[in-house]
């Protein structure tokens, strides 16, 4: 289909070589200035002891004009071509030389946000993964690790990079970072920025001056971003042992960012939306991740800045380590049931969709062309999980010695995944060979089950299914931890969890000495990213939701009711079964049980999810009929539960001042709930008393959401706009809500109208996300049989890719899905992905995305 002599280069991961130098330090001196930046790089180089001697010196490079450059001070003569520099042995002395290099770079032409840019008049930098060879000429990988000094000089007040801060003065300030790192932790901001400080003393007395940085104006909604740090400090300590290193921590708030946040030592550059809160301009969820993110970057630290990846093959290294620690911190700061349901949700809405797709790739991949289409739910999600099954197979205790080990030996080094699972074998002494498969083999196995019972024994009888995916047709047995309780008939415990260990293709776990066929909870706490295939009736399941003791179980088992219930629905046009309306009233009635748990509960799936679900049970699924399904459903619960709504809606109310805790945001999550069900049945009256009485945006956002979903919404969103207008970050929920909510034919026509909007700035990442990301959202929209939605959107990434090719290649995984449909809509996709192909200059970004969509 593709023609290989086309296709851009794969880097491969058995090509990796050491770098042919090491570089023992790096001075850099920047002259900002708009369009003509001034960037001198001083590096300290000598001959790699691991290479063969008398190597050129290859440097990466991309855009940059090159002044001059030096070796030991005499100027060389060299010509840099499209993608960097080589210096030839024959020009470079024997043992350690100096190599000075000045160029210039134009920040405000800089659209794609990689390498140093300008946003809203300020200049920041994004490295990760790749753009430190926009800034200079160096080796842009992250085994080459150096202290950096930085020498800054700009009209501008505050001027930022990485470490402590050694001098400064009027119009320049120098930094000296002591750790060495990789050049993707490199940061520099400049600009004039306002900080939200406060002092931090490390366990160990060390004292460290916390800033956050935003434009003047925004100060007053950092605080709880800063809370969230002096927490996420304190927890690192105490649970991992880990401390802070350097005197200064910085944060620094961009508008225009590609990613949520990075990394950089020191000097944290957040996208907005993840730093900026207040009752008022923040939901409750936008609370929660705040502080998920401003904890995974300053986990970073240790997992990622002082051990780093030895290649972008290792990613998962850094990321599924950081993002496990993330969802820890959460757990015990929230609700450890809460949190693992929602990862859970989010894993099977992202994860398992791209793991079933033409884009599913291994946690650690063997290949890529451009690595910033590796930043995925499969490294960052899937390899958390990994880490968790790893931490269930050799226990707490094991877990802690081999991470203690882990930090030890690896720390000041870039590691592999060799590495890493050498620590738990050596502080476990388990043999973990098998466990790697984990690691290289991509797809989500399915796990069939079925069970016997005789004579007092009850026995589980698993087998593993591990579906091809592209280029990966067979994959071995996986180690596959499985947690499993058992019940009596009258709803007692009588085994509790225990983790059976499948190794094989086919394993039977026989339980002893029971005196009643029992019901089995299985996978509990999810305890491994796989599907699990069971027959199971609606009454066990609706037992399971009454009695089962696993919090995750007792979720997992109401949605797997619904699940199959609506799959019946969709296929047979029919109504709900009251059983399972019985049984999901008797637990969002149930006010022995946490709020939020009770708001999961009610969440019905998506229409993705059902998508996923029909396709995999052998359905062509119609996101029409789906969508049709859906509200059927809703509107059935909310007759059923329509004497009881007014009331639990009043109930629920939260008194006194707005608090984004848990306790109180759960009892919101289930009042929205509760109200977008009230909607159904009143026409949004009391949505819309809400929405204009609303003193937060959680509330201001449920209230508009349901009269969205309920086609009354035009009032509340014109009053929101009135309100908000000058708020870029709460105009991105404006722009989404409508657009996500839409009815299925209106969605893409509706969207069109919204790119005229003059507040669609389309070049800001969270705009064009909260515009075009949101009707690629909107599933039945997206998918309408028009083909609207698929033209507009790709109309859309072919606009944006010449000037952004990260955000746009990113965002061209809404057609990952296109052949679980019917031929005409397979039909559109692989015509609008052709189409995207066929573009002259396309990005290599977008190229690869297109094409590894189209190969079969
Ligand atoms: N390392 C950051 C995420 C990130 C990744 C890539 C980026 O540009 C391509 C930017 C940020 C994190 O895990 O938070
Ligand atoms: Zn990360």
């Amino acid at each position: 289909m593709t023609d290989a002599s086309t296709a851009p280069k794969a880097v491969l991961l058995a090509d990796y070589q050491p770098f042919s130098h090491v570089i023992s330090q790096v001075d850099l001196a920047f002259h900002l200035s708009p369009r003509a930046t001034r960037v001198k790089a001083r590096l300290a180089l000598s001959p790699n002891p691991q290479r063969a001697s008398g190597l050129d010196l290859r440097l990466d490079g991309e855009g940059l004009t090159l002044i001059s450059c030096m070796v030991n001070g005499v100027a060389v003569h060299a010509t840099p071509d499209a993608s960097g520099l080589t210096l030839p042995a024959a020009l470079l002395p024997d043992g350690a030389f100096v190599l000075e290099t000045e160029v210039e770079i134009a920040p405000e032409a800089n659209t794609a946000l990689e390498g140093l840019y300008m946003s809203k008049g300020m200049y920041c930098t994004q490295c990760e993964a790749e753009g430190f060879r926009k800034i200079t000429f160096y080796p842009d990988r992250p085994d080459v690790m150096a202290p950096f000094r930085v020498r800054i000089e700009a009209e501008a007040p505050v001027l930022l990079s990485n470490g402590n801060l050694v001098g400064k003065g009027e119009g320049w300030a120098e930094w000296h970072d002591p750790w060495p790192k990789p050049a993707y932790l490199f940061a520099l901001v400049a600009g004039d920025l306002v900080a939200h400080s406060a002092p931090f003393k490390t366990a160990s007395g060390r004292d460290v001056a916390l800033n956050i940085w935003v434009r003047p104006g925004d100060e007053d909604r950092c605080a709880y971003a800063m809370d969230s740090l002096i927490r996420s400090m304190r927890w690192d300590e105490q649970v991992y042992g880990r401390e802070y290193d350097l005197d200064i921590f910085n944060i620094v708030a961009v508008d225009d960012f590609n990613m949520g946040a990075m990394e950089n030592k020191g000097l944290n550059i957040f996208n907005s939306k993840y730093v900026l809160a207040s009752a008022k301009t923040a939901t409750d969820d936008d609370f929660g991740r705040i502080e998920a993110i401003i904890a995974h970057e300053y986990f970073h630290n240790w997992t990622g800045n002082r051990i780093t990846c030895r290649d972008w093959f290792q990613l998962c290294l850094k990321e599924g380590l950081t993002v496990f620690r993330d969802q820890q911190f959460t757990g015990d700061m929230r609700s450890h049931a809460v949190k693992r349901i929602e990862d859970v949700l989010m894993l099977r809405a992202r994860q398992f969709r791209e793991d079933q797709g033409p884009l599913a790739h291994a946690v650690r991949p063997d290949a890529y062309v451009e690595i910033n289409n590796f930043y995925t739910a499969t490294i960052y999600e899937k390899g958390a999980e990994v880490i968790g099954m790893l931490k269930r197979l050799v226990g707490e205790a094991g877990y802690a010695k081999a991470l203690d080990l882990y930090f030890d030996r690896h720390d000041g080094q870039a590691a592999t995944i060799e590495d890493w699972i050498a620590v738990f074998e050596d502080a476990t002494g388990r043999d973990l060979a098998q466990f790697k498969r984990w690691y290289s083999e991509a797809g989500t196995p399915r796990l069939h089950v079925h069970e016997d019972w005789a004579d007092g024994t009850y026995t589980l009888h698993f087998t593993q299914e591990n579906p091809a995916t592209p280029g990966q047709p067979v994959k071995g047995a996986k180690v596959i931890p499985i947690a499993v309780g058992l019940l009596n008939p009258n709803g007692d415990e009588v085994v509790e969890t225990t983790v059976l260990e499948m190794t094989e293709g086919r394993q039977s776990f026989a339980f002893t000495g029971l005196s009643a066929r029992p019901v089995p909870s299985i996978l509990r706490g999810f305890s491994a990213p796989v599907v699990l295939e069971r027959n199971v009736s609606a009454s066990e399941r609706a037992f399971l939701l009454a009695h089962d003791t696993d919090p995750f179980n007792k979720w997992e088992a109401g949605r797997g009711l619904a699940k199959e219930i609506l799959a019946q629905m969709v296929t047979d046009g029919g109504k709900p079964s009251a059983d399972w309306l019985e049984a999901l009233v008797r637990v969002v009635m149930d006010d022995r049980l946490d709020p939020a748990f009770r708001a999961l509960a009610l969440r019905l799936p998506s229409d993705d999810d059902m998508a996923q679900t029909l396709f995999l049970s052998g359905y062509v699924p119609d996101p029409d009929r789906i969508y049709a399904a859906r509200r059927r459903m809703g509107d059935a619960l909310a007759h059923r539960l329509s004497a009881d709504l007014p009331r639990l809606f009043n109930d629920l109310d939260v008194p006194g001042p707005y608090s984004p805790d848990a306790v109180a945001a759960g009892r919101r999550a289930l009042r929205m709930a509760v109200l977008d069900l009230l909607s159904r049945l009143d026409g949004g009256k009391a949505a819309e008393a809400l929405s204009q009485s609303a003193d937060n945006m959680t509330e201001e956002v449920g209230a508009l959401s349901c009269l969205l979903s309920v086609g009354a919404g035009d009032a509340a969103l014109a009053r929101f706009k009135a309100r908000w207008s000058d708020n870029g970050n709460v105009m991105d929920k404006w722009f989404a809500l409508q657009i996500g909510l839409a009815p299925p034919a209106k969605a893409a026509a509706l969207t069109e109208s919204l790119t005229s909007d003059p507040g669609f700035a389309w070049r800001n990442p969270n705009r064009f996300r909260s515009v075009i990301g949101a009707l690629s959202a909107n599933h039945a929209g997206f998918h309408n049989a028009s083909g609207a939605g698929y033209r507009l959107v790709a109309d859309w990434l072919l606009k944006l890719d010449p000037l952004n090719p990260q955000t746009a290649a990113r965002m061209s995984s809404a057609f990952e899905t296109w052949r679980r449909y019917d031929a005409d809509r397979k039909g559109m996709v692989q015509a609008e992905l052709q189409r995207i192909l066929a573009t002259p200059n396309l990005s290599r970004d977008m190229t690869e995305m297109a094409q590894r969509m189209l190969t079969d």
